[in-house]
This record gives structure tokens, sequence and C-alpha cells, in this order.
């Protein structure tokens, strides 16, 4: 893993991702790491597989403003004819979003094939931990952390995103991870990978997606961004290699019509299992959220929309208090 934390680190570190002949990253991505100016991090994968157009892009650009908003700098990770870009220009984010060149779900396992075969592909929380990591950002936002599905001690569905919390030292803000899951396993199966988990707010509660409350109280909590920067500081100080996970709830004009949005996952969740849907390995996310946006007559996606530009600008927050701490 590269590090900026000596000034030997710092320019190996640049010159390094200069010379990677599969990354490009963003020059004003690479200026503000370079600067240890505060970077966010945020995947793709929500782009060209979790919303329809043109909502996803509208949220893109609405998430990557309000991760500037906050003073720093975002880097929307995914993958362009093959290249891995760190940061994308506007007529990429536009090519993604529109789905124009059929672009891969990627999660770690799809990142050697995809690039080798030149592909286009929105990353997952798993794929965009990766190259956060490599290119030394410390903080990655995003809507919902993928989990244990349900029944998935038989299926053993269980996505990639949390293991890949082991590997990667960053600190990734959701707004927890969507009741489509099973949230008590999946929050079992974190710790005992050892990931911490944090509730950011004013509840114990761990937040379940579409609403504050899974029912699942959280082993720890903070309510402000410096709080949580201490977090990521001590695990970084001690030479620990995994993340954290920041569990931010919905916002509060959202928590009334996420008890009718419960109802549409209920039924999708339903409608998977009988259509054989929950056997398809990396289909069966999108086909739900899909379904949930059929059943509740669009209203998931304002919510959707609404709690992505939350954990936006908190991990915005977040990356600027960790940059105050450390440099
Ligand atoms: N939650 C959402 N929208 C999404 C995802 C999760 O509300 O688009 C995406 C994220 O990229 C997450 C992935 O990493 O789904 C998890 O997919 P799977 O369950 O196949 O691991
Ligand atoms: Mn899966």
């Amino acid at each position: 893993m590269l590090s900026r934390t000596s000034k030997r680190g710092l320019s190996s570190f640049t010159t390094a991702l200069k010379n990677n002949a599969l990354i490009d990253i963003h020059p004003e991505v690479a200026e503000a790491l370079y600067a240890r100016k505060p970077v966010v991090a945020l995947e793709s994968t929500i782009i060209t597989h979790g919303m329809p157009y043109p909502v996803n892009l509208e949220t893109a650009k609405s998430v990557e403003r309000n991760v500037r908003a906050s003073g720093s700098t975002p880097a929307t990770i995914g993958l362009i004819g093959g290249r891995v870009k760190i940061g994308l220009e506007p007529h990429e984010l536009e090519r993604l979003a529109e789905c124009k060149n059929k672009p891969v779900k990627l999660s770690r396992r799809d990142i050697g094939a995809a690039i080798a075969l030149k592909r286009d592909g929105g990353t997952t929380c798993s794929a965009t931990l990766v190259f956060a990591a490599l290119a030394d950002i410390k903080v990655f936002a995003t809507g919902g952390l993928g989990g244990v599905h349900r029944a998935g001690q038989n299926t053993l569905d269980i996505s990639a995103d949390l293991p890949e919390l082991t590997r990667c030292p960053v600190a990734l803000v959701s707004a927890g991870v969507k009741s489509i899951l099973d949230i008590g396993r999946t929050l079992e199966y974190l710790e005992t990978l050892g990931v911490p988990v944090v509730t950011y707010g004013q509840t114990d509660d761990f937040p379940a997606f579409y609403s504050p409350k899974s029912g699942f109280r959280s082993p720890w909590r903070v309510d402000n961004p410096m709080d949580a920067a201490r977090i990521m500081s001590v695990q970084e100080q001690l030479g620990m290699k995994n993340g954290v996970l920041f569990a931010a709830p919905i916002p509060e004009k959202y928590h009334a019509i996420g008890e009718t949005i419960q109802k549409a996952v209920e039924i999708a969740v339903q409608e998977a299992e009988e259509n054989g849907m929950n056997k398809h390995g990396k289909e069966v996310t999108p086909w739900i959220l899909k379904r949930v946006g059929q059943l509740s007559g669009g209203k998931s996606l304002p919510s959707n929309v609404a709690l992505i530009e939350n954990t936006s600008l908190i991990g915005g927050q977040i990356a600027a208090s960790y940059a105050k701490l450390t440099t």
C-alpha cells in the first residue's frame, strides 16, 4: 500500500500513481492528495446499476457538490474503457450514467478481467475501497453498504463489501445497510471480521437505509466529525489495516415515508425468492432496488438521493477533520 506519511513516502506515492499504467488520477484529486488536503471517494455502481437515468447523473453531481461544500475534494471512481479513473470528468460521468458502453458492476473479483477486457464499469463499495486505499484516500461516502442477504446462511450470498473493509484502511460513510438484507447477520459478520461499526448521529440504533432505525444497536456512536476522525487516526497509529463503517441515518424529513417503502421492500424480497432471483449473484441487489422503486410508486428514489446527499456531506466533514488532525 502506498503511503504519504513521510516526505519520502509522499514523493514515491505521487510518482507511483503518475506512472501507474492502469490508473488515471484526476489532476485535481492528485493535487489535493499531494497537498494532504481532504479527499472523499465516491462509488459508481450507484450510477450504473443503482438509480435510473437521469436521476443517477444529477445525484452523482450533487454528491460531488456536497463534498466540495464541506471543504473536501470529490473523487468519483469508475472504469472507463478499461482505465481506472480516480476522479471523473463530466463527460465520463455522463458516459457511465447513460450506460452507453454497457458498464459492468465491479466488485474486487471483477477488477482484473474488466480492465484486461477494456470495459466500462461501475465500482461497488468493495472495488471503490480497493482503489481509494491504493490512492491513499481516507474517506468514502456512499448510500448503502452491501451485506449478508436474507437466508445468506444457506445461499452464502454475502457481499464482497464486508471482507473488503478488513483490507482497506478507509472510513466508509453509508446510511447503514438496506432492509433488503439480513441486518442482524450483517452486523454479526462485521463483528467477526473485526470491522468497527459506528452510528453517526444522536441515536444508538444502526440505521436501515430508508429508515433511521433497524432495531439493532450499533456498538459505537459519535455525533461529530472530529470524533470520527479520531477513531480513524487511532487505528492508523496502531498500524491497523482495516476500515471503519460510519452509519449516518437518513434525514428526518424522510422518516415517515420509510415505513411505506419498507412494505415495498418486503414484497420485492418475497418476489425475488419466488422467482429465483435470489440465486443470481450480482444481479440480486440491482433487481430488488429496481423492484422497490416500482412497488413504491417511485417513492424510494427521493429517499435514496437524500440519504446519499447526507452521507457525502458528512463524509466531507470527516475527511476535513481528519486532515486537520493529521497535518
Ligand atoms: N445500495 C444501494 N444502491 C446500490 C448499492 C447498494 O442503495 O447501488 C450497490 C453498492 O455499490 C454496493 C453493491 O457495494 O450494491 C452491493 O452489491 P452486492 O449486494 O451484489 O454485493
Ligand atoms: Mn451478492
